[in-house]
């Protein structure tokens, strides 16, 4: 038996072969201010490739990057970036990998400038920021992505944030956080039926209940859906579940009121936690984001994704066409804006 054994042995690291990350930075200047990714990387011994591409100045290969990095079996992408940050969004609407925007600290606006261009995304196009300049917490972010349900990587994370760590076998499921007793309307329901069409189980912890994370990792959800109610307590709450759990933490900062917000609560959520946040009231994109970690794992939802993602792009060139088609026929665009949405 354990000749056979020994004979195998050599086939076995062809077997497997360790995830994949790329960190992709807008210039040379940003990696002084995020070196610290890389310490993190080197520290859980992690290999990743590192790439300078830029959406503004070298767009053709920062798009040709994103839209390889899944044949080339990445499992997520950090992009970082400063200033007028496009460099995460636009690599994210090119791949089903997930992607962590990591805001760089600029010299004039201390980096809300890189925040506030990255986070609003559009829906259906999500991507996960971190706070201005948490290098290390992206690291872990991503590491807690690509190496989900790896015992020894996911082991080291718990003792590096000091978590307890419980052996987790994730499943396509996900633990919904937040929703109990509020009426999150309709956008919040549509997030749950993009679950229920890609066949994903979702389960609706209460987050008052002190076992409820336990619960979590047993049950084998990838992903935390958050809901931060930022009017009543959903920043503290934040907080403390943020430093409580190793899976990743998908945030998505609620605002029930209409009225115009100040950004200066993003510094509050997106502390120093591997929170990976949404943009505001963007609940959708919040369940998109959860898929994109099952896909790592599961063709049939990168698949779906892939298709969700055509159909899409396949809405917006619809109603340019119909935009074009009423100019022609009408001499005037007015109809049509009148009727769009
Ligand atoms: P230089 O120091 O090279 O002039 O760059 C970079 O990330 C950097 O912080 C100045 C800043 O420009 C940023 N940059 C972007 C993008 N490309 C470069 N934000 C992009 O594609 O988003």
């Amino acid at each position: 038996m354990l000749r056979y054994l020994l004979v195998l042995l050599p086939f076995c690291n062809h077997l497997y072969s360790a995830p994949k990350i790329e960190v992709r930075v807008g210039s040379d200047s940003d990696l002084p201010r995020i070196q610290e990714v890389f310490v993190m990387l080197d520290q859980l011994d992690i290999d990743y490739e590192l790439r300078i591409l830029s959406a503004h100045r070298t767009p053709h290969e920062m798009m040709a990057k994103a839209q390889s990095l899944a044949q080339e079996g990445f499992s997520v992408c950090i992009g970082s970036a400063g200033g007028s940050a496009h460099l995460p969004g636009m690599t994210a609407s090119e791949t089903p990998v997930p992607v962590i925007a990591l805001p760089v600290k600029t010299s004039y606006l201390d980096g809300l400038d890189s925040l506030l261009s990255m986070i609003q995304m559009p829906p259906g196009i999500p991507t996960g920021v971190l706070g201005i300049n948490q290098s290390k917490s992206a690291a872990l972010a991503a590491a807690q992505i690509a190496y989900i349900g790896d015992h020894q990587v996911m082991q080291k994370i718990s003792k590096l944030r000091n978590i307890p760590y419980k052996e987790h076998t994730p499943k396509p499921r996900v633990a919904i956080v937040g929703s109990k007793q509020k009426n999150l309307g309709v956008e919040f329901e549509k997030a749950m039926e993009l679950f229920q069409s890609f066949n994903i189980e979702t389960i609706e912890y209460d987050i008052n209940d002190e076992e409820f994370l336990n619960q979590a990792i047993e049950s084998g959800c990838s992903a935390l859906y958050f809901i931060c109610d930022i009017q009543n307590e959903g920043i503290v709450q934040c907080q403390h579940l943020s430093k409580s759990t190793f899976l990743p933490f998908v945030v998505i900062p609620y605002f029930e009121s209409k009225a115009s917000v100040s950004p200066m609560f993003f510094h509050q959520i997106l502390s120093n936690e591997a929170t990976l946040s949404m943009g505001i009231n963007q609940f959708s994109n919040g369940a998109l984001y959860c898929l994109q970690i099952i896909g790592n794992k599961n063709a049939i939802v990168r698949d779906k994704f892939n298709e969700y993602r055509r159909d899409l792009s396949n809405s917006v060139k619809q109603k340019n066409k119909k935009l074009q088609e009423e100019k022609a026929q009408n001499g005037t665009y007015l109809k049509s804006w009148a009727s769009s949405k």
